[in-house]
């Protein structure tokens, strides 16, 4: 048996996604989530114009040995489009080895370590009585852990914080089209001045405890807008309000900036969900700069490199926060659960639910509970595209903002 044909989907129920579909001599289909959000054209041509035709004829079977050969055979390594679109391979390749056994893939990663998947939602409100009423509305819903980025006094709209632009079609979208909809012609521009920011937030972490106690998981992203001191500084500042992580404090090129922070603060380090590969964190992991490893399955390299990564990562004491934005699709965001069931050093999964029109194009067996998500029983990923749904759908650009400070710099985001 072998694999008989390798085509891309792109399609944008609400946000653009892109997904490879192997199928096999003998009829077996994989599905694999190529969606790098805001350059997601680069990874469908690269996938249809440079691997489709290479893996004709190879046999299925034989993950290790394709991702090696997509990963050493083009000479230009790593990459998040090159990532991407081995991840995509990765992913499908696994499906179908799972559906051919007849077991969701979590069985063939070892088998279940534990009975459902803690994760977190994304609360944001753009000053603290919006921020409480959403993080109240989780805590509700049974979320034990809850992310939370809130309005800066003297900024407008700051990345990370819902927005109420008309045609929003999620609670939090990161990527914008044009105000009517449209394919946007160039990213909007958002202020940022983290002078603002780090004198503000440790006020907020502080309500936050006194309005929900010590119990709640409480997560919040930097996106990399800090210096390495004033990430130190922060970090520092908020220990007394125990976070689960602070995520992206400082920029993701620079592994040696998290030694600073780490010298000042206790309050444990999240980062990695611009990396993709193990070698972006290897002065991280093996100095234990971090506590949790941020990476996307689909920006990793699939399954097989995320696996090495997170097994890695487990004998520095490091765990798993897996990024779930819904600029994952449902596949990439199934392949997540099946590792987050089965490995040991699993930490907590990132959870922003897809909206119905995606949901209706990718019919998904993963459920939630109150929480909790688990990927389900169904054989494979568990999750696959309805092409029919998908084609009414069309390609919109959509673009994440540009950060600038008050005098026009643009800044890290
Ligand atoms: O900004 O996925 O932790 N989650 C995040 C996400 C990212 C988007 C970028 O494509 O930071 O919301
Ligand atoms: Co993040």
């Amino acid at each position: 048996m072998s694999i008989e044909s390798v085509d891309v989907n792109i399609t944008s129920p609400g946000r653009n996604f892109v997904t490879l579909k192997i199928v096999t001599s003998d009829g077996v289909v994989g599905w694999g989530d190529a969606t790098l959000n805001g350059r997601e054209l680069a990874v469908a041509a690269y996938l249809s114009d440079h691997v489709a035709s290479t893996l004709i004829g190879r046999d299925e079977d034989r993950i290790e040995d394709t991702w090696q050969y997509l990963y050493r055979a083009p000479y230009w390594r790593r990459g998040p489009v090159t990532m991407a679109a081995i991840a995509a391979v990765d992913m499908a390749l696994w499906d179908i080895k799972a559906k051919k056994a007849g077991v969701p893939l979590y069985q063939l990663l070892g088998g279940a370590s534990r009975d459902g998947i803690r994760t977190y939602a994304h609360a944001s409100g753009p000053d603290y009585a919006a921020l409480k009423d959403a993080v109240a509305a989780y805590v509700d819903a049974g979320f034990t852990a809850v992310r939370v980025q809130t309005g800066v006094p003297g900024l407008g709209q700051i990345y990370g914080v819902h927005a109420t632009r008309p045609g929003e079609k999620y609670n939090y979208e990161p990527a914008h089209r044009a105000a009517d909809g449209s394919s946007a012609v160039a990213p909007i521009e958002e202020t940022w001045d983290t002078p603002s920011y780090l004198a503000h937030m440790p006020g907020v972490f502080s309500r936050l405890r006194e309005d929900f106690g010590s119990g709640l998981r409480i997560l919040h992203d930097g996106h990399h807008r800090m210096s390495p001191i004033e990430a130190a500084r922060f970090a520092k500042d908020i220990e007394p309000y125990g976070l689960f992580w602070l995520e992206d404090c400082t920029p993701g090129e620079d592994q040696t900036a998290l030694r600073l922070v780490r010298q000042h603060s206790t309050t444990p380090l999240a980062i990695g969900e611009v990396f993709n590969t193990v070698f972006d964190y290897q002065t991280l992991i093996t100095e234990r700069l971090i506590d949790y490893v941020r990476s996307a399955v689909t920006h990793t390299g699939g399954i097989t490199a995320m696996k090495k990564l997170l097994d890695f990562a487990a004998i520095y004491g490091i765990k798993s926060g897996i990024h779930g934005p819904t600029d994952i699709s449902p596949v990439g965001m199934a392949a997540a659960l099946h590792l987050d069931l089965a490995i040991h050093n699993f930490g907590i999964q990132e959870y922003m639910p897809h909206n119905d029109t995606t949901l209706e194009v990718f019919q998904t067996s993963f459920t939630f509970d109150r929480g909790f998500l688990h990927p389900g029983q169904a054989a494979g990923l568990g999750v696959e595209l309805d092409e029919s749904a998908a084609a009414a759908f069309e390609y919109t650009k959509a673009y994440l903002p540009v950060n600038r400070l008050q005098d026009g710099t643009v800044h890290d985001w």
